[in-house]
């Protein structure tokens, strides 16, 4: 018979971390209460959550790595908006978290999902950060729950 691995998205128990930058506030505090209503709309104990604050998204890679280093975090969930302005910072910027986290999702043991936005305009980021686009913050939160479950279980 075909052994199928699937996730479940049951939050109970489990300790998440969540990073999250401070640039682009006005979007990344709607991300960051997407993902904490999801995770506990899933079951998630709300003293198991750790919210992290960093500086911009660039500073998001490093923190998420330490987090991902505590022995009693199972999953950590980064949430940022890097919007596209005149010069090519943002293209350093958004490279630069991208790389980052994907890097730790492939090379740590534990759930990481990419909660960052990297759009051309501030209507773009609203638009998904909890108005027609939803909230990207929610489904970051909703993809680590998967991939808690579907690692722990391969
Ligand atoms: N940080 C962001 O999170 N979003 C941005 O759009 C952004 N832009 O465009 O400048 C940004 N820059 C700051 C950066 O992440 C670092 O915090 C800064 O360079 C200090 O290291």
């Amino acid at each position: 018979m075909t052994k199928i691995i699937e996730g479940n998205l049951d939050a109970s128990g489990k300790e998440f971390g969540i990073v999250v930058s401070r640039f682009n506030s006005l979007i990344t505090d709607n991300l960051l209460r997407g993902a904490i209503d999801c995770l506990k709309r899933h079951g998630a104990d709300e003293k198991r959550i750790t919210v992290v604050y960093v500086p911009g998204a660039f500073e998001i890679s490093p923190a998420a790595r330490k987090l991902t280093a505590k022995e009693n975090i199972d999953a950590v969930i980064c949430l940022g908006a890097v919007i596209r302005g005149e010069t090519p910072h943002f293209d350093f910027v958004a490279g630069e978290v991208s790389k980052g986290l994907g890097r730790l999702a492939y090379e740590s043991d534990k759930a990481v999902s990419f909660g960052i936005l990297t759009t051309d305009s501030l209507d773009q980021a609203l638009e998904r950060a909890g108005s027609k686009g939803g909230n990207k913050g929610w489904e970051a939160a909703l993809a680590v729950l998967e991939m808690v479950s579907v690692l722990g279980e391969i």
